[in-house]
């Protein structure tokens, strides 16, 4: 696929976009936009060839030098803070779901004392939970309130990138349409150049598409896990960082460790289901929750563990790639108080923990 195609499509030069695999150009990026390690010695934003070439300012991604903010796992937050709720509603009744997307940029805290000038859409970070049944159809109007051009992917949708998912600049907006297909917890991002700062920046969210003949739950759910990549206070993510790998913090639902703060409520003997989505931009996810067993897990796509089956199995981790999806389902035995982590400790370290509240 040629360079020139990608510029006309709206897509970075050489600098992937959503999962379509253009990153020949230079060579030096993978499907998801990330960076090769050669490349990380320089770092897009580095680079006024491209940041030429892609239609980006590079002046916006200036904000994310100078000194980074530090996250202290230790550290409480202040007075007013207020937990993003995680339970989740039913799908909303009908097949057509109109939605708008207004991104925005907004200082937002993202741990205790911790705030990033994040890029969102609607104001939050991650994006709003969309919801809906296989078959249904989503008309999502994305509306550019930013100061740099940005775009969506939605990985339940089976459409051309190069329309749906390209790039608008300030003051722009495009209509994206599809019926989604395929049931799973799927991830949507910005997929403009580079993905990776734009993911990591906060420009992610999930939309779950039910599988057909879900059972009922009573408790339900939803998780989207994402790294922090600290820039300076009130600045942009730090994209040199993010190259690497080399996060400061783990967030569930956007806020490291929120939940420990803001312990989850939930029913002894009642079934419960959550719902994870691992939006990376980078790391893996291991979602367990200390104390139970899951006797049903929905994995990208299919059910790897169900009541029924014969092996008369249980798993102890919804293991999830990033940009991977599924839910687990369990009960809690019986009251006490319920840690939830990635396995991957040193992220659990990092703020990807929280706590339930098992109530009789
Ligand atoms: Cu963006």
């Amino acid at each position: 696929m040629s360079g020139a195609l990608l510029a006309g499509a709206g897509f970075g030069v050489g600098v992937a976009t959503g999962d379509t695999g253009h990153g020949a150009a230079h060579g030096s990026t993978t499907a998801d936009g990330t960076a090769s390690p050669q490349t990380a010695a320089t770092g897009h934003d580095e680079d006024p060839q491209l940041a030429t070439e892609d239609g980006h300012d590079h002046s916006v991604h200036e904000g994310s030098e100078g000194t980074p903010a530090t996250y202290d796992p230790n550290a409480a937050p202040g007075f007013g803070f207020r937990a993003r709720d995680a339970v989740l509603p039913p799908a909303p009744a009908g097949r057509r779901h109109k939605v708008t997307l207004t991104i925005t940029e907004k200082v937002i805290e993202v741990a205790p004392g911790v705030r990033q000038r994040a890029w969102t859409y609607n104001g939050t970070l991650p994006g709003p939970v969309l919801r809906g049944k296989v078959g249904d159809t989503f008309t999502v109007t994305l509306v550019n309130k930013g100061s740099t051009g940005h775009s969506i992917d939605f990985h339940a949708s089976q459409v051309a990138p190069d329309r749906k998912m390209r790039t608008i600049e300030p003051g722009e907006q495009l209509t994206y349409a599809f019926t989604a297909e395929r049931a799973g917890a799927f991830m949507y991002h910005c997929g403009s150049a580079p993905a990776l700062h734009h993911i990591g920046n906060g420009m992610y969210g999930a939309i779950i598409i039910d599988p057909p003949n879900l059972t009922e739950v009573d408790q339900e759910f939803v998780v989207v896990q994402s790294e922090l990549a600290l820039g300076p206070q009130d600045g942009l993510a730090k994209l040199s960082k993010l190259y690497t790998a080399d996060y400061d913090a783990v967030a569930f639902n956007g806020y490291a460790g929120q939940y420990r703060f803001a312990p989850l409520t939930a029913t002894a003997g009642k079934r419960t289901r959550i719902w994870v989505l691992d939006a990376g931009p980078s790391a893996p996810s291991a979602f367990h929750v200390v104390g139970t067993v899951f006797d049903t897990v929905f994995k990208d796509g299919g059910y790897t563990v169900r009541p029924g089956d014969a092996a008369g199995g249980g798993a102890q981790v919804l293991d999830l790639a990033p940009s991977q999806g599924g839910f687990a389902e369990f009960t809690f035995a019986e009251p006490g108080e319920y840690a939830m982590v990635s396995h991957r400790f040193a992220d659990a370290a990092r703020g990807a923990t929280g706590l339930f509240k098992v109530t009789s």
